[in-house]
């Protein structure tokens, strides 16, 4: 592959309502694009990474330094043959899972564009379609958290993801049962409890969630597996599933029933792939996160989802959902599914005229 230069941009991308989580509340996603230039053709990539290290140590300005000065210059020299070369060239820099994603996604997608393929084909994609759900960050009250329960219910949702927190949780998960009844319901702690919380975890058993998503610490494997002893409900990890490894040992200790996989969290598409595969072998249901991600990274989730063991709707919600205006042209939600691009590559680009109104910086790199 002759990659000769990469562009690193930012794009301001303001959310349509302000989304909080356990750590913290994001009210615009400060978009890190990848662009990378191959003899005559091109690739795009996104970093999931956000303004500050609150969700993972990772942070956008932290990213883009990793990448312009670590990854890139591992570009140079021989020329790298396949996506595989390259992923096994990053392994030399340690962690930094989001940099390396988007910068090789866009190289992954550069490749494929140059033969025509879909990523969702290259990655062993099984359907066109892949149901969708949609995550509900903390709000102020529960009549406002029942009213935009609503509003996703009527635009055809297929699941709801609620973010909870000590303080948020049994109530509001009550409320949302109560009100809309036999609903796909999950909730989301993004580590904000303790093992000691366990009796009060137990209280959600009877509203018979799809699943809990990560209540305790990352790096806290041991503690999930004692947790998911004492909940009736599945214990599914999202922080904690750094890698394909991560997931072996997640499941062989039983740590997780069910695993969220996020592309950018681990490291790109390759990995990802194998952790679907890991869990597959196992008989653990995967489904798709997300990162707020724009039209770019989510076009290339969809992808991922359309693999036979994405058995449980992710969180790629419709454009609409997180922006007034998307990069790319707008992912809409029909019946509760959406629709895994067909194009070469991640089977998107961005509106070159959106894409300078919302840029704030542009930086040029060359390979070599
Ligand atoms: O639909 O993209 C989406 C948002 C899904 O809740 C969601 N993401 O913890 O999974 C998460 C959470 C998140 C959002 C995490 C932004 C980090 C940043």
């Amino acid at each position: 592959m002759n990659i000769s230069g990469v562009e690193l941009r930012r794009v301001r991308m303001p959310l349509v309502a302000p989304f909080r989580t356990s750590f913290g509340t994001e009210y615009e996603r400060d978009v890190l694009l990848v662009r990378v230039a191959t003899g005559d053709g091109y690739g795009w990539g996104e970093c999931v990474a956000m303004s500050e290290p609150v969700y993972s140590s990772e942070y956008v300005s932290g990213a883009a330094e990793v990448i312009a000065k670590f990854l890139v210059p591992l570009l140079g020299g021989p020329e790298p043959r396949t996506p595989h070369d390259v992923e096994q060239r990053f392994a030399k820099v340690k962690g930094h899972p989001m940099a390396k994603a988007a910068l090789h996604t866009a190289i992954l997608d550069a490749y494929l564009r140059e033969t025509g393929t879909p990523l969702a084909e290259f990655l062993g994609g099984v359907t066109p379609t892949v149901p969708t759900g949609v995550s509900v960050g903390i709000q102020d009250s529960l009549p406002e958290l029942l009213s935009a329960v609503e509003g996703y219910l009527a635009e055809g949702y297929a699941r709801i993801k609620l973010k909870i927190e000590p303080g948020w949780d049994i109530e509001p998960v009550r409320a949302v049962r109560e009100r809309f009844g036999d609903i796909l319901l999950q909730v989301d702690a993004n580590c904000a409890y303790e093992l000691r919380d366990a009796r009060h975890l137990a209280e959600l058993d009877r509203f018979d969630l799809l699943l809990i998503e990560q209540p305790l610490a990352e790096d806290d494997l041991r503690g999930h597996a004692a947790l998911a002893r004492q909940l009736r409900t599945p214990m599914c990890l999202d922080e904690s599933i750094v890698s394909a490894r991560a997931a072996a040992d997640a499941i062989a200790i039983g740590a997780a029933a069910i695993v969220n996989i996020k592309p950018g969290r681990v490291g790109g598409y390759l990995e990802a792939r194998r952790i679907h595969d890991v869990c597959a072998a196992h008989g653990v249901p995967v489904w798709i996160g997300g990162m707020l991600e724009t039209g770019v990274g989510r076009a290339a989730n969809l992808a991922l989802a359309a693999l036979p063991n994405f058995t449980l709707p992710g969180d790629v919600s419709a454009s609409r959902r997180y922006y007034e205006q998307d990069l790319t042209a707008p992912f809409e939600l029909v019946d509760g599914l959406m629709t895994v691009p067909a194009g070469a590559g991640i089977g998107v680009d961005p509106e070159p005229e959106v894409l300078r109104e919302l840029t704030t910086e542009v930086t040029r790199l060359t390979v070599g």
